[in-house]
Formats: C-alpha cells, sequence, structure tokens
C-alpha cells in the first residue's frame, strides 16, 4: 500500500532520538545478513526477537536475554552499533543519543572498557563515514544487577565522558522495573550528575509510585535529567494521594521520552488515544517521541510521528514544532542545539 502524505513527511522530517537501547535497536535486514554469514547463533531465530502483537512486559525482556544470546563479542557489538546508527541516518535522524549496558563475557574475552571502545570506535567509524547524524552515547545502568555495578556503571561513563571529550553524555537508568527499587540507586545517581553526567531514568513506566517520588525528590534541582517513559507520572483517577509526582515534574519541567509503540507492545497503554503522549503535548511540557527498540518493536521514529498525527490529527506544522521543542532536550550544548534547529529552519524553506 501506498505510503500517506503524513508517513512521508514524517520519514523526510529531521528529528531528533533520545531513547533508543543499543541492543533492541537492530534491524530485520541486519539480522538476516549476520546470521546468512554466521548462521543461527546460539539457536537463536530470527522469530522470537520481534514483539509482533501486544504482550505484557515479561515477553519483552525475554527477547532481550535472547538478544543478549547474539551480541557478545567485540565484532558483532560494533557491527550492531554501525548499522543502527545507519538506519537511524537513513530515517532522517539528525542526532541520536544511543544508550547501552556495557557486558563483561568472559568466555568472549568482552570487558564493560572494550564494550565501551567498541561502541566509540563504531560511532568514530560513522563520522570518518561523513554520515549526517551527530551520535552521542549513554551508559546503562541495569536495575538487575544490583547497585555495585552501577558504580561500575558510572565511573566507566565518567571516564569514557572525559576521554572522548564528551562523546558519551550521561547514564541512563533501565532494565525490569519489577526487579529492585530505584530508591536505592538515587546516591549513584546524585554521584554522577556532581561528575557532570546527565541522567536520563526509566521511572513509572508501571506504577511504582513511591520509588517515582523518592527519586524525583532526592534528584530534582540537583541533577540534569530525563525521564523514560513516564507512564504513570501524571494524574489518573486511580493515581491518587501521588500528586506530588506531576508537581515536581512540572515544577522542574523534567523532559519525557514517550515510547508509544514500545508502551502499547508491552501493554503498559491501550491505546495511542490514552496514551500519556497527548497530555504532556497538550499541557506545553517537553515530551520527546522515541523508539526505544526499534527492532523489537518494529518501528522507527519516523512511524512514532505519523503514528501520533494520525491519531491526534496533527498536520505538518505541528510535526515541525515537535521536531523543534525535543532540540530543547538533548544532552548537548547550545552549539548542538542552535544547528538542530538550522538543520529544520533550512528543512522548512525546502518544503514550502
Ligand atoms: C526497561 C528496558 C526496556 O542495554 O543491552 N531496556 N528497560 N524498560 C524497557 N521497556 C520495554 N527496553 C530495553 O539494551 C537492552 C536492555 O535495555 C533495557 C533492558 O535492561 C535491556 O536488557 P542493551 O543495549
Amino acid at each position: 500500500m501506498a505510503n500517506t502524505y503524513i508517513e512521508e513527511f514524517s520519514q523526510r522530517l529531521p528529528k531528533v532520538e533520545l531513547h533508543a537501547h543499543l541492543n533492541t535497536s537492530y534491524s530485520m535486514s541486519f539480522l538476516q545478513d549476520l546470521m546468512r554469514q554466521r548462521g543461527n547463533i546460539n539457536g537463536v531465530s530470527i522469530e522470537d526477537l520481534r514483539l509482533a502483537d501486544a504482550k505484557p512486559m515479561d515477553q519483552a525482556f525475554v527477547i532481550f536475554s535472547k538478544l543478549h544470546q547474539i551480541f557478545r563479542t567485540e565484532d558483532t557489538i560494533y557491527l550492531l552499533t554501525r548499522s543502527v546508527i545507519r538506519e537511524f541516518a537513513e530515517d532522517n535522524v539528525k542526532y541520536l543519543e544511543l544508550r547501552s549496558t556495557p557486558k563483561q563475557i568472559p568466555e568472549t574475552g568482552l570487558t564493560r572498557d572494550v564494550y565501551m571502545q567498541t561502541m566509540v570506535r563504531a560511532v568514530q567509524d560513522c563520522e570518518k563515514e561523513g554520515l549526517d547524524i551527530t551520535v552521542r552515547l549513554l551508559v546503562s545502568i541495569d536495575r538487575r544487577q544490583g547497585v555495585e555495578v552501577a558504580k561500575i556503571a558510572v565511573d566507566l561513563a565518567d571516564r569514557w565522558m572525559k576521554s572522548t571529550q564528551g562523546l558519551v553524555l550521561g547514564i541512563d537508568f533501565s532494565g525490569d522495573p519489577k526487579v529492585g527499587d530505584a530508591t536505592d540507586y538515587i546516591p549513584v545517581f546524585l554521584d554522577a550528575a556532581r561528575r557532570g553526567l546527565k541522567l536520563s531514568l526509566h521511572l513509572a513506566e508501571i506504577p511504582l509510585y513511591e520509588e517515582t517520588k523518592n527519586v524525583l525528590r532526592a534528584c530534582c534541582g540537583h541533577c540534569t535529567m530525563r525521564i523514560g517513559h513516564g507512564t504513570f507520572l501524571h494524574r489518573y483517577e486511580s493515581d491518587k494521594g501521588h500528586e506530588e509526582i506531576e508537581d515536581l515534574v512540572v515544577q522542574w519541567k523534567i523532559p519525557i521520552e514517550a515510547c508509544v509503540t514500545s508502551n502499547l507492545l508491552s501493554k503498559t497503554v491501550d491505546g495511542t488515544g490514552t496514551h500519556h503522549f497527548w497530555y504532556w503535548h497538550s499541557k506545553q511540557h517537553p515530551v520527546i517521541l522515541c523508539t526505544d527498540g526499534k527492532g523489537v518493536f518494529g518501528c522507527l521514529l519516523s512511524d512514532e510521528y505519523s503514528r501520533v498525527a494520525k491519531e491526534f490529527s496533527l498536520g505538518r506544522e505541528d510535526l515541525v514544532s515537535c521536531a523543534l521543542s525535543t532540540t530543547a532536550s538533548i544532552f548537548e550544548n547550545d552549539e548542538i542545539k542552535q544547528r538542530l534547529r538550522d538543520i529544520l529552519k533550512k528543512f522548512c524553506e525546502k518544503e514550502q
């Protein structure tokens, strides 16, 4: 079926992607090529790696662990990083903050440092290749691995931020929200912020009001931060007694990374029309459309733009202003923000 006008426009629109996990952002064609060359890696088949229909979130985590069976070596991580960056560039993403959990796998010789070095090398090689995209990295903390590993991740991010003159910008806090308590990580977040690292924290992806409140109380005003997902931040009827959460988010104008397709497929929201993207967008609160994992969830960033455009009857100007507003929430400096605004301005002149 032919693409609609709004789909084509969403594709052409210069965009910013701020919430993409490396291992879940593969493309089908990349995986097919990889498996053609190397056979089914560790017995994992491609059909097992995509969430085709909405399933409870646990199912996504089963897929993530299968992906971790594939991307276990320096060379597969390098190839994955390069292809993910190329694919975002093809979708007209002009600025990407890519995040990943550095892995330590003794059988393949992978250490966390080698993992970082490999991602950095892939980003630098994409720069040399002249791809029209600026890429920065965030080091992920997986909440399933505990506070001690989180401290290691912060040290790693700090070292790589310094040695790459800011190609690494900050940390991400993610992993299965049902495991552990984000409250335990507050000292780690504050330490990261003191070292100049920016924070993107998965918060309120499911209704976990106490930890959300604790983290916001401790971090607001002390950290440059965004919230990943943030599905249960605003005043749902069922959320009585937790109004402080929304008040803090509004008071500190904390940007929210909205991953619509991911949330629909993980069943944390029941429809695009009721997705919290619209709530925050209507309030003119910073909210950024993101893919989360374009491979697992089968969505490009341009699909996310056209999905909300169709649902909420947004036109070209609305989509441009959505894209323009995202530039304020990047972790890079004012010069890069301005560069992105100039790209959008030129795009609009050309489109007229
Ligand atoms: C929480 C998620 C996630 O780090 O191996 N991750 N954490 N909620 C989500 N929503 C569905 N999607 C991905 O990428 C995969 C890792 O990212 C986190 C999980 O920790 C997952 O293992 P990397 O590149």
